[in-house]
């Protein structure tokens, strides 16, 4: 009896500290994005998988603001025109555009004119080129990357 009822007074414990407990441990947190140029040149599978093993993912790019984002930091970093891979692909059916980085459909989008334009029918893969517009071309192409990462920032109440 002495038993059963150290353990009920465990349990209630539990219940009642644990969202306390919660709250210490898990404060609010917000997710932030770092963009890492990768300045060796790689197929679009090497890339990938080379974000991967730092823990990180190829680049997705979801909104007109991350494309900027990313824009201006390959500008500061002094790679105009060059041609750098993302994550974008339609290698999972053929037809449909995807981010493998994060496995969200394409969306927002910035094709340069005329792209997609899958020249012999063999461009499964997306890089940023010219002027940071983007292009379908062969997965198999050698190309410059980003690897994204997230960065968990977590926000302590100070009052
Ligand atoms: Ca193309």
């Amino acid at each position: 009896m002495e038993m059963k009822r150290s353990v009920i007074a465990s349990i209630l414990l539990f219940v009642l500290i644990g969202p306390i407990y919660g709250q210490m441990f898990y404060p609010k947190h917000a997710i932030t994005k770092k963009y890492h140029l990768i300045k060796f040149a790689a197929t679009w599978h090497g890339a990938l998988s080379h974000c991967h093993s730092i823990g990180m993912h190829l680049v997705s790019i979801s909104s007109q603001a991350e494309n900027n984002r990313i824009t201006k930091q390959l500008k500061d970093e002094g790679y105009g025109g060059g041609r750098i891979w993302t994550s974008g692909t339609r290698l999972s059916d053929d037809v449909t555009w995807e981010w493998m980085g994060n496995g969200k459909r394409m969306n927002f989008t910035d094709w340069g004119k005329g792209q997609p334009s899958n020249d012999h029918n063999s461009e499964k893969c997306m890089e940023i080129y010219g002027s940071y517009k983007w292009n379908d071309c062969s997965c198999d192409r050698k190309n410059y990357f980003i690897c994204e990462q997230d960065l968990i920032e977590y926000q302590y109440c100070t009052n």
